[in-house]
């Protein structure tokens, strides 16, 4: 087994989930908990223990538990999530995590979202949006430290959180999408772009031996073949009317980030 990869249940309540830049459509709870339950699989294919987290009706946006957390192999820090809505999903997801890692809490004023928290190494991008602000990323700096992980502060416009922009695809290099991010912030790394027809595409869960990836973006994908990384397809459409994406549907405990 690789590491244990904890995800949460789609809420019935989703089509009430937050939106910032798509316009709310329709919800097919059922085709999203059929696509959710695949990425599962996709997961637990790749060798991980799934541990699913129940989810409620009072929390639309619980399936995405990267928001919650951030899990680094000496500790976790638990976010306050820049959504009120959102700050209800915390206790199950500490709970969760408790067994496995010491947890350090941001606390108010300061706010984070998961999705904006890029682990390359020792250098932890955190992006500055509408969900994460200054107080928050002090407080991650302050909790980072001691065990020498540099965070770097890199505004973001134009899309929901960091990670919609920019993961990492290797070591040393970064899938982005440079109409949403300044790609001189990230100078220590390779960068490889997404298909301009794909502006969602810069979002990629990689695994020790893998990538998860939307079956929605083909044209990036072949880039990463072309890369010679193996690419496990996953349909998450639905999820993705909800602005969700790969990262955001699990946190991995142990393995890779
Ligand atoms: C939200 O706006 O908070 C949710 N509807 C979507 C969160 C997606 N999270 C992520 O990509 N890390």
């Amino acid at each position: 087994m690789r590491g244990i990869a904890i995800t949460r249940g789609v809420s019935s309540s989703l089509p009430d989930c937050e939106l910032t830049h798509l316009a709310r459509v329709p919800i097919d709870i059922v085709r999203a908990r059929t696509q959710h339950a695949s990425y599962e699989s996709a997961l637990a294919d790749a060798g991980y223990r799934i541990e699913r987290l129940p989810d409620s009706d009072a929390l639309p946006d619980c399936v995405f538990v990267e928001d919650i957390a951030v899990v680094f192999p000496e500790l976790a820090v638990l976010t306050r999530p820049g959504a009120e809505s959102r700050r209800g999903e915390s206790p199950a997801v500490a709970a969760a995590l408790a067994p496995h890692r010491t947890i350090c809490c941001i606390e108010s004023p300061g706010t984070i979202d998961g999705g904006d928290v890029l682990v390359a190494g020792r250098q932890v991008f955190v992006g500055l949006s509408s969900r994460t602000n200054a107080s928050g990323i002090e407080q991650m700096q302050r909790i980072l430290n001691r065990d020498g992980y540099r965070v770097r502060p890199i505004d973001v416009a134009g899309c929901l959180h960091l990670k919609s922009a920019v993961t990492a695809i290797a070591d040393n290099v970064l899938l982005v999408n440079p109409e949403w991010i300044d790609c001189g912030a990230l100078d220590d790394f390779e960068i490889e772009t997404i298909d301009p027809l794909e502006p969602h595409a810069a979002n990629v869960l990689r695994l020790h031996d893998r990538v998860i990836f939307p079956a929605a973006f083909p044209r990036t994908a072949d880039k990463l073949r072309r890369r010679r990384l193996s690419v496990q397809l996953v349909e998450v459409d639905e999820l993705a009317k909800a602005e969700g994406a790969v990262t955001c549907c699990s946190l991995i405990v142990d393995g890779r980030q």
